[in-house]
């Protein structure tokens, strides 16, 4: 029986677009399913959009459009930006689709059928943004204690899965499946968690609180909570209720590839679900660590999002995918820099691989027939090459099963360095000038034959350019992606070779800019999104003291009250409002702006006022609105 590999990625929130991490962890997954494709296993791969709950439903809102029609909108970013990275999913799922909402009714009601599932009254703190419950214990310094939000203490009836009695029994799997979490820190971390007694898990929300959801098939009132419905996709995607032998091909062969924040949900939740609802466990769940931006983590407030398609605009896809698999050891974080990114494609794929494949087709263009030529004897350089090359499939094999991505690039790139040092050694140039045929080509197939070994196994990562290089060397790529490629001498002496293609041009700083001024040129002027707008903190402060600033005609020194604070701002209005006339007046003031000193005066906060060639007014608003009231 051919042996199978199932992978899944997290499936992604589509309340914004996909960012570095959302396409790391797919581009990832994408090249284990290409490895294991090439390495002849039958392989399913699985991702998609997580669509129901609170933050979807509150953006939706905020946007003013029905949620669906904001999925609708949003996923298409995500296939758009999955298509630029040459994702082969070989299928992709949406918990809005009916296929998916079938299984979670069918799963909830086959839970509730056994008992599983019971309602109570519940008090807790909720925690609207991680869209969970909290004791009061959990809480830090009386917020969530994942976000560091807020909290609100709600009481209401809901229902509950009896997670709790299956403590005992994960504790003693995880002991006893070393495969079960990945890297094993993370299984001590999850076990260290179950040291604690596992709670029962809250699996609906009341209606009047939460519309956007999947029903429950035993009452109307409630919909399901968005991670019992999410982590379920794993089950439809292969066919748990559509087509029962898919699945029983598929399941439980299966590896999530996850991030570190979903460690929970997976590790614990999920295999107590697929335990009650008696359905084997997934044979791996495996955390990847978190991509920074230049060491900080990336956040919207702070705007330093790194999005991939800004990275493909400079070299394609197949350069970000490249840098985020050799740049990252799975499970530990990684930081993006653009220095890094020109850095790492300069030397790996610029002068390494890229200037090897040029070298050898323009010298077999230029010292034979344009044909790869005929191999003559075998000296110990040229064997130790061939030895090289033929080890470098297993170590492959073994760094991709023991998900060493990077290592495995690294070793891919020593065998092209190694090559690179035998052309340099042997001279081909010198062998042409001196007629040596034979030897110069035993040099040119063995370089040759050495360096296709190892692109045949960069195709998982670099999918596009080892098309072309196959191009370069007249092999279709099937053909270079089949088994019997992975032999030495499949290429054939007579093979004619294409020469002098660039596949890999250099980089440099200058041109990152140009790329990037280019696309905000391409962007409409002025636009912005809610979030930005979200970014502005205005309040409603009122003026109690007006003052000329000494020396400067235009400005005034205002003291504000904004409620809580007070504080000094310094305006240019003096031209337009007597001091005295602006006490009293109630403004409106930007009050996250960076304080600064205008002609030496500390100012924090910014009014606002309309302006119109010689005329100013300022923004006010109505007596009775309390100081410090926000507005937006
Ligand atoms: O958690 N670096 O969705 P999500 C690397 N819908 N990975 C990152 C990251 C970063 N900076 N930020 C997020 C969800 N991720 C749920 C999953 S699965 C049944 C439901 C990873 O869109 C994150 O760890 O917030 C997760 O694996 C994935 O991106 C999707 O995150």
């Amino acid at each position: 029986m051919p042996e199978r590999f199932y992978i899944t990625t997290a499936i992604h929130y589509v309340n914004d677009e996909p960012h570095i991490g959302h396409a790391f962890e797919t581009v990832a997954a994408d090249v284990l399913a290409r490895y294991n494709r090439l390495f002849g296993r039958e392989t399913f791969f699985l991702t998609g959009t997580d669509e129901h709950g609170q933050k979807l439903q509150d953006t939706a809102v905020a946007k003013g459009i029905p949620p669906k029609e904001y999925c609708d909108q949003i996923v298409t970013r995500f296939l758009d930006v999955w298509q630029k990275l040459n994702i082969s999913y070989d299928n992709f799922i949406r918990t809005t689709e009916k296929r998916h909402i079938e299984v979670v009714r069918h799963i909830l009601q086959k839970l509730f059928d056994a008992g599983e599932i019971y309602k109570s009254s519940y008090e807790g703190w909720y925690c609207k943004y991680e869209e969970r419950f909290w004791t009061e214990k959990d809480l830090v310094e009386g917020n969530c204690p994942d976000c560091n939000r807020p909290v609100t203490k709600i009481s209401e009836e809901n229902y509950f899965f009896k997670m709790s009695q299956y403590q005992q029994w994960l504790v003693d799997y995880i002991n006893q499946n070393p495969e079960f979490i990945k890297p094993e820190f993370r299984k001590n971390e999850v076990l260290g968690y179950l040291r604690q007694p596992l709670s029962d898990l809250c699996i609906s929300r009341p209606k009047s609180r939460l519309s956007w959801g999947i029903e429950l098939p035993f009452d109307k009132d409630y919909v399901c909570y968005v991670w019992f419905d999410a982590l379920l996709n794993y089950i439809t995607g292969p066919g748990y209720l559509s087509d029962p032998d898919a699945f029983k091909k598929w399941w439980p062969s299966v590896t999530h590839l996850i991030g570190k924040d979903i460690i929970t949900t997976h590790a614990v939740y999920w295999p107590c679900m697929l335990k009650a609802a008696g359905i084997p466990v997934p044979k791996t769940i495996f955390a990847h660590g978190f991509w920074l931006m230049e060491d900080a983590k990336m956040s919207k407030s702070r705007g330093n999002v790194v999005k991939p398609l800004d990275i493909v605009a400079i070299r394609g896809g197949d350069a970000f995918r490249y840098f985020v698999i050799r740049e990252m050891t799975m499970g530990q974080d990684a930081s993006y820099s653009e220095d890094a990114f020109i850095q790492r494609y300069n030397s790996d794929l610029a002068n390494d691989f890229g200037n090897l494949v040029s070298r050898l087709s323009k010298m077999i263009a230029g010292y034979t027939d344009g044909r790869l030529p005929e191999p003559a004897t075998y000296n110990d350089e040229d064997v130790k090459i061939k030895l090289g090359a033929q080890e470098l499939l297993p170590q492959v094999i073994d760094l991709v099963d023991s998900f060493k991505l990077n290592v495995a690039l690294e070793q891919i790139l020593q065998s092209i360095r190694a090559l690179n040092r035998y052309v340099e050694n042997n001279r081909p140039w010198d062998l042409h000038k001196q007629g040596n045929t034979e030897r110069l080509n035993t040099v040119l197939y063995t370089a040759s034959e050495g360096l296709r070994i190892a692109a045949r196994l960069l195709f998982p990562v670099i999918p596009e350019k080892i098309e072309e290089f196959a191009d370069i060397f007249n092999a279709p790529i099937d053909a270079l992606t089949s088994n019997e490629a992975a032999e030495w001498g499949w290429m054939k002496p007579g093979t004619e070779v294409k020469p002098g293609v660039t596949l890999f041009p250099r980089i440099d700083k200058k041109e990152i800019k140009k790329v990037a001024e280019e696309k905000a040129k391409s962007e409409p002027e002025g636009i912005i999104e809610l979030d930005d707008f979200k970014k502005l903190k205005l309040k409603v402060a009122e003026i109690f003291e007006a003052v000329k600033v000494e020396g400067a005609d235009k400005l005034l020194k205002l003291q504000i009250d904004l409620g809580s604070e007070k504080r000094q701002i310094i305006a240019g209005i003096a031209e337009y409002y007597k001091p005295e006339e602006l006490v009293g007046k109630k403004i409106v003031v930007l009050t996250n702006l960076k304080p600064a000193k205008i002609r030496g005066v500390e100012s924090n906060g910014m009014l606002l006022a309309a302006s119109k060639k010689n005329q100013l007014t300022l923004v006010t608003v109505d007596d009775d609105i309390p100081n410090g009231s926000s507005i937006g």
